[in-house]
């Protein structure tokens, strides 16, 4: 068991001997969340030596004060003053400003409402398609066939990519968001096979692999405008392979488990469809698909009157802050009429998730066809979790859908 020093002798700073990156953790995570929360502002975790922030109100100002938190040195546990990264660092997410300022104003542009909103209508069409399809199955796989079925079938479109081997952006993402976590054996099992993967990602980001309409040609073009160099745009394009599938699958996934498991809450999104919207929101609180990210302290500093030194690893708990009961009301009920804005699911400030209308309109579609369509999910089956240092979600979903009359 864990235990937290309420107060250590040292100073002021509590100390949990707390594992969030095992096997224990995130089958559960929630026990710990409340521990760690209630120890203080801020933490120490011994077996990392790092701190940590799990109430909503540090975790958004660490979010928002991205002087004194950095992102520079990795937005995971690897300090990159220190060691080398595990691959080259993101020229958008391990960056500050005015680095970061330059490649996320390209992504701004190309993700934008607008750019989003001309995808509407496909990636409704290819939503009603696919719970057409499954309503005929009956039962299935919720995670394979749907929750990562539905973003291959549209994102990779969207970017432009081939279709040979689209498969390969889930091992790919599964590496890339362990490795913001320790060198444990989640990382190593992630990484094993990843030369080809990795090879093929890097393939697929340059210029030539992509078609002319589509978020990798438009970030190749920001480069012939000089906003980037031809060097940095495959990179660009990198993030956007990294960041756009493996999340909108655990967030697709946490929306479907939390609807399978709160028939009520179903019953008022069939009720009315146009809740779709707010029940992808609310499941994004709920489970927060993305569950932690580092920042690196520039200066001694203080989190809530706390002194923190400079060069300290800060671990933000974004799913322990989504269910802090000093921000939110019944934090462990799924409520998809609740007043959510505010929630970090997406982060906060100026690395706020980029792709989140993106992630919202493929939430809506999906949630929305389910509505028109399905009278119910029933979990026929064990719901099994996925083990992944930085994303929360299932690796198996047993479900029936149950047609609407
Ligand atoms: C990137 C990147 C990778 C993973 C996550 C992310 C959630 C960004 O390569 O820029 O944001």
């Amino acid at each position: 068991m864990t235990g937290v020093a309420a107060v250590s002798a040292t100073g002021a700073v509590p100390v949990s001997d707390a594992d969030p990156f095992s096997a224990a953790f995130f089958e559960n995570p929630h026990p710990i969340h409340d521990e760690l929360r209630e120890a203080g502002p801020v933490v120490r975790l011994s077996r990392y030596g790092v701190l940590a922030v799990a109430r909503h109100e540090q975790v958004h100002a660490v979010l928002n004060d991205w002087r004194t938190f950095s992102s520079a040195r990795g937005a995971g546990l690897a300090d990159f003053a220190k060691e080398k990264p595990w691959r080259l660092p993101s020229l958008v997410l391990e960056t500050d400003p005015p680095l970061h300022d330059r490649t996320r104003r390209v992504l701004d542009r190309v993700l934008s409402p607008a750019a989003i909103r001309r995808l509407r209508t496909e990636f409704a069409r290819a939503a009603d398609a696919l719970i057409e399809e499954l309503l005929e199955r009956g039962s299935f796989d919720a995670i394979p066939d749907l929750a990562e079925a539905y973003p291959l079938s549209v994102f990779p479109d969207a970017v432009g990519m081939p279709r040979e081997n689209r498969r390969y952006l889930l091992p790919y993402g599964n590496m890339v968001f362990n490795s913001f976590g320790p060198r444990n054996a989640f990382f190593e099992e992630a990484v094993k096979d990843a030369e080809p993967v990795i090879a093929w990602v890097q393939a697929q980001s340059q210029r030539a692999a992509l078609a002319p309409e589509g978020f990798g040609a438009a970030i190749h073009a920001a480069a012939d405008a000089g906003e980037l160099t031809p060097e940095e745009a495959p990179l660009v394009v990198r993030s956007v392979l990294t960041a756009g599938v493996d999340t909108t699958v655990s967030g697709l996934g946490a929306a479907l488990y939390c609807l399978a498991r709160f028939p009520e809450q179903f019953a008022r999104l069939r009720a009315d469809p146009s809740l779709a919207r707010a029940a992808f929101e609310e499941a994004v609180r709920y489970e927060s698909p993305v569950q932690t990210f580092f920042r690196t302290t520039t200066r001694d500093t203080e989190i809530a009157g706390v002194p923190v030194g400079e060069g300290e690893k800060v671990l933000m708990f974004l799913g322990a802050a989504n269910r802090d009961p000093r921000r939110w009301e019944r934090p462990e009920e799924y409520d998809i009429g609740r007043a959510n804005a505010g929630h970090v699911g997406f982060g906060s400030g100026i690395h706020g998730c980029v792709g989140q209308v993106l992630a919202r309109l493929e939430g809506e579609v999906v949630l929305g066809a389910l509505a028109r369509k399905a009278a119910g999910i029933e979990i026929t089956g064990p719901a099994r979790r996925r083990y992944n240092n930085t994303l929360r979600g299932l690796a198996s979903l047993p479900v029936r859908l149950h047609r609407a009359a």
